[in-house]
């Protein structure tokens, strides 16, 4: 994430209060029926009917991007408690075969699916099952090989949310998943909250929401903003964080990357407040929240938001025998990025580093072009380095946006055995990521 200016080492430490999971209430208008996988008793992945999403080509219309995981054209919120199974069948009705990719998920092990995708072909279904080990807001979208990110930017993609064990309650969750049309026609591109081409909305003056946003596109910077509001950030691709106001009430996620908020209400009754979506050096929407013509919801402003419970996440790293390895972005002089040497599309054949089960790896990211570009690490949650020193900005990230001319240090834990792709992408550059892979045995 870009525009955070906080450093620190500290670890959440203060936990929720416990609370009641039967009173949650979701944004209105978000579609959630293959949430039925997270409702009532939940019974194991051999036991569970899967829940249904299902890959459709949109009728051109103004207001609907081109493909969605929905006929409504809103993409359906996945949902699931830590620790437990996700049991999805995906149907494909498309013309062409997709994959499904879970962004941002860590896995229990690297699954030979994350690694190549499984193709479905058009018409067919398949079954897929994931048992994610965090708590937090991820994606859902075809793969990052093959035809899988042209199908994201013409839309293709949700939110996955898992819920803590013990979810609070008595919140009200704004889920924002950022995509864009991608038209065929000459028609410009739109940015799309949630499939629409516009973003209303409602609340009372003095609530709390709660809010989590993922920008869906593949190779889009995107920024999100409520300027007059009080937003603290309380998550970060999908981990808990150090909770940290938000300058201008805004939030500027890289392709891929997730954040929740916790939103603070404010504005008289009845009025309205602007909300923009915009990429970087692109189209912007400008939305609204209407604040309903009622009595505030509480008397006296809350107190700031105390951080989420942790995920099972090592708090700290030793960086004494840390493995430490440089990887470029570079230029070659056809103007063609090339990412750790290499300019091709396909994944590499080798291993681009080896690492030691519960080995630390310190990774210089150097951007020697002239273009933003986002590099994604799978299955391994990174702390990223302050520049003069060991320490760390107070949160994980799975995402390093990388700024033209720049360094960026990162350090993880490598802890699961598998084999795990890093993805570089430029940003407004035609969705087409360089693929490397890394090795924990
Ligand atoms: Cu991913």
């Amino acid at each position: 994430m870009l525009g955070t200016n906080r450093t620190g080492k500290a670890a959440p430490t203060a936990m929720p209060p416990p609370l009641h999971p039967d009173r949650r209430r979701f944004a209105s208008g978000l579609a959630l029926t293959a949430a039925a996988l997270a409702s009532g008793a939940r019974p194991s992945w051999a036991q569970a009917q899967p829940g249904l999403i299902r890959a459709r080509t949109l009728e051109p219309a103004p207001d609907r991007t081109a493909l969605s995981y929905d006929a409504g054209g809103v993409p359906p919120v996945l949902r699931v408690r830590r620790g437990e199974t996700l049991a999805v069948r995906l149907a494909n009705d498309l013309a062409e075969p997709t994959s499904l990719h879970w962004h941002g998920v860590r896995p229990q092990a690297a699954g030979a699916d994350a690694f190549a995708p499984r193709p479905v072909a058009a018409s067919a279904s398949a079954d897929f099952a994931i048992t994610p080990r965090d708590a937090g807001t991820f994606l859902y979208h075809p793969g990052l090989t093959g035809d899988g990110p042209r199908q994201m930017q013409a839309g293709l993609g949700g939110i996955l949310v898992v819920d803590h064990p013990i979810p609070p309650t008595n919140i009200h969750e704004i889920i924002l998943h950022l995509a864009e049309t991608a038209p065929q026609d000459g028609t410009p591109p739109r940015i799309l909250v949630n499939g629409r081409p516009h973003l209303s909305l409602q609340a009372k003056a003095g609530e709390r929401l709660w809010l989590r946003l993922a920008n869906g596109t593949p190779h889009r910077i995107v920024q999100f903003a409520a300027p007059d509001q009080t937003l603290t950030l309380v998550a970060l691709d999908g981990q808990p964080c150090e909770p940290f106001r938000l300058d201008g009430g805004r939030i500027v996620l890289g392709p891929g990357q997730r954040a929740e908020a916790m939103w603070d209400v404010s504005g008289a009754p009845g009025s309205s407040v602007p909300i923009s979506v915009a990429q970087l050096g692109g189209i912007s929407l400008a939305g609204s929240l209407i604040i309903a013509d009622a009595p505030p919801e509480r008397a006296e402003a809350l107190p700031p938001p105390e951080p989420l419970p942790p995920n099972p996440l090592a708090e700290t790293l030793d960086f004494r025998r840390a493995q430490r390895l440089d990887l470029a972005i570079q230029s070659n002089s056809g103007g063609d990025v090339a990412f750790g040497g290499r300019a091709e599309v396909a994944p590499a054949t080798t291993p681009y580093f080896k690492a030691r089960r519960g080995s630390v790896v310190m990774v210089a990211l150097k951007n020697e072009t002239d273009r933003f570009c986002a590099v994604h690490w799978h299955g391994h949650p990174a702390r990223l380095l302050d520049n003069m020193d060991d320490g760390w900005k107070p949160f994980f990230i799975d995402t390093v946006v990388s700024t033209p001319r720049s360094t960026n240090r990162i350090a993880f834990l490598a802890e699961t055995p598998g084999r795990w792709l890093v993805t570089c992408q430029a940003i407004n550059a035609e969705p087409r990521p360089l693929i490397l892979w890394f090795e924990v045995n």
